[in-house]
């Protein structure tokens, strides 16, 4: 740590890598503990916090400025980080000056100052990638429902304003890729965690915590069945969540891989949740398991019902609803990487790599 002759005088200038210098643990700790997250012991957030108290943060000149010298007030040293991060840690800064009974000021001509870059560039780049590469899917040729079908008019019936929740597998992906979020904190999903069974119960809390929202849970044949008694809280407790069971009769992520990788010597992907066609059972059958937890049970097999249905379900709002969506049974995810190669591997179908070559 070093005084400064830049107006700073008198105060140390301690940037979030002298803070996790000084405490011993990672940056991403202490942005964790600015940050007021659960996920760090109490050992380790006292310890950011006291090192953060005891050396304090520096006065910026234009912070200091806008302060009018006021007392109490002060501007926080944040080292060049990526945007995505900097609200939030100046918001756990600010929370933790709080704490302290001071104010955090900051110029915001500072900060597009120090952040903002030139990416035209990168924009031209990436526009080129969009056209050359668009978000698309085959339409099955056996006339079977294509799940990304489904899961692009749940998300244009119901709308940015509802939060869509996903399991994990191909269904995740297709959610991720075919609807279009526009606002912040409406797609939950466990990402790189890959928590079969997330989808019924972060729906349940979503619902809880928004009760005017529409919640839809997007969830694989598979995952679905991992969290599915949790139907009874819903229909018990009063949780009206909407269930879109993308059925494609296996599991669906590790077949794909079956599919692309192991010659297609399919082990215990196969589920037996769609009509078997020796005897016609459905194990289990999901519309009578959502009877059977009290909540409403409904299937779609054909492309003409799929707006109806979803309509059906959003027009329910006093209880639960769970849609059993007979999808294509070989649908897959792309692009894709595939296990132990690059990200410039990436394929955009079976054994297409984009051409990375850029036009001069
Ligand atoms: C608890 C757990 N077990 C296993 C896995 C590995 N896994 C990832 S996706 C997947 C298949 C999911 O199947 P399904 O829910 O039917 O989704 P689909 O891929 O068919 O859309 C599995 C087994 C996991 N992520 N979590
Ligand atoms: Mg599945």
């Amino acid at each position: 740590m070093s005084e400064h002759g830049n107006g700073n005088e008198g105060r140390s200038r301690v940037t979030i890598r002298e803070i996790a210098d000084l405490a011993g643990v990672s940056i991403a700790t202490v942005s964790r503990v600015v940050n007021g997250r659960g996920d760090v012991s109490d050992e380790t957030r006292e310890l950011v916090q006291r090192v953060v108290r005891e050396h304090g943060y520096s006065v910026n000149r234009s912070a200091r400025g806008l302060s009018g010298g006021r007392t109490g007030f002060v501007g926080v040293t944040i080292p060049k980080v990526h945007p995505v991060y900097f609200s939030s840690i100046l918001s756990g800064a600010a929370e933790a000056l709080h704490e302290q009974d001071l104010r955090l000021v900051l110029s915001p001509t500072d900060h597009e100052h120090d952040l903002k870059g030139d990416y035209a560039e990168w924009w031209t780049t990436l526009e080129t990638w969009r056209t050359k590469y668009p978000l698309g899917y085959d339409e099955p040729e056996d006339g079977t429902l294509a799940p990304q079908y489904v899961i692009e008019r749940i998300g244009k019936l119901a709308g940015p304003e509802a939060v869509y929740v996903a399991g994990v597998g191909q269904h995740q992906m297709w959610a991720a890729h075919f609807i279009d979020y526009e606002n912040p904190r409406t797609w939950l999903n466990s990402g790189g965690a890959g928590t079969m069974g997330y989808a019924v119960p972060a729906a349940m809390g979503a619902k809880v915590g928004l009760p005017e929202v529409t919640v839809w849970a997007i969830d694989g044949d598979g995952c679905f069945q991992m969290t599915n008694q949790e139907l009874a809280t819903c229909a018990i407790e009063g949780i009206p969540v909407k269930i879109a069971i993308i059925n494609n009769g296996n599991l669906g992520m590790v077949r794909q891989w079956q599919t692309l990788f192991y010659n297609k010597r399919y082990s215990n992907t196969d589920l037996g949740d769609r009509k078997n066609e020796l005897d016609g059972t459905r194990i289990p059958d999901f519309v009578k398991l959502a009877d059977a937890y009290g909540c409403i049970g409904l299937r779609c097999e054909r492309k003409e019902d799929v707006d109806a249905i979803i309509e059906q379900a959003m027009a329910i709002n006093d209880q639960p609803v769970v849609i059993d969506f007979i999808v294509h049974k070989d649908a897959m995810v792309w692009p894709m990487v595939a296990a132990g190669t690059s990200n410039s591997d990436i394929k955009f179908a079976r054994d297409m790599a984009p051409e990375w070559e850029t036009s001069e």
